[in-house]
């Protein structure tokens, strides 16, 4: 109850102090990447994409050198396997929304790494909007974080 009547203060807030926005107001929030596994040819990024513009943006491609090439996944239930697939249409981030990319769920994937992604690395990696165009994201390597989630995103 509370925490709702904050995000709605806050964005009165925001539409006092730009009255005359229009469009996506893209920000990338908590980045983190990681390997697939020590010896690994691939790797992830997972964050959270904010939009408190006035019209929804969509997040369709990434490019970094870490990786031979850069794509949007997935996972999605195959049976009783979870399989990763790729997103050709990319991630929608509506309106006043937001659109996480987790463990298990949506990832941008590194694949056939051009070096090894080690703790404390940071990996330069461009996002590309629909609407908002190419935004720069500076992404921490945390080889450590996100064990709670299942350990199958790291079997491909
Ligand atoms: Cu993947």
């Amino acid at each position: 109850m509370s925490f709702k009547a904050t995000i709605l203060a806050a964005a009165a807030a925001t539409a006092l102090a730009l009255p005359a926005f229009a469009g996506p107001e893209i920000s990338i929030q908590d980045p983190f990447a990681r390997a697939a596994g020590a010896t690994a040819m691939a790797g992830a990024a997972f964050f959270m994409i904010h939009n408190s513009g006035d019209e929804d943006d969509r997040l369709i491609a990434a490019e970094s050198d870490i990786s031979k090439r850069v794509e949007l996944h997935t996972h999605i239930e195959d049976g009783d396997v979870m399989r990763m697939v790729e997103v050709e249409e990319g991630f929608a981030v509506p309106a006043g929304g937001m659109h996480p990319l987790k463990r298990g769920a949506d990832h941008v994937m590194f694949m056939g790494l051009n070096r090894p992604m080690e703790q404390g690395d940071t990996i330069a990696v461009t996002l590309i909007f629909e609407k908002s165009g190419r935004i720069e994201v500076d992404i921490p390597v945390d080889l450590e974080r996100g064990e709670e989630a299942p350990a199958m995103s790291d079997t491909h």
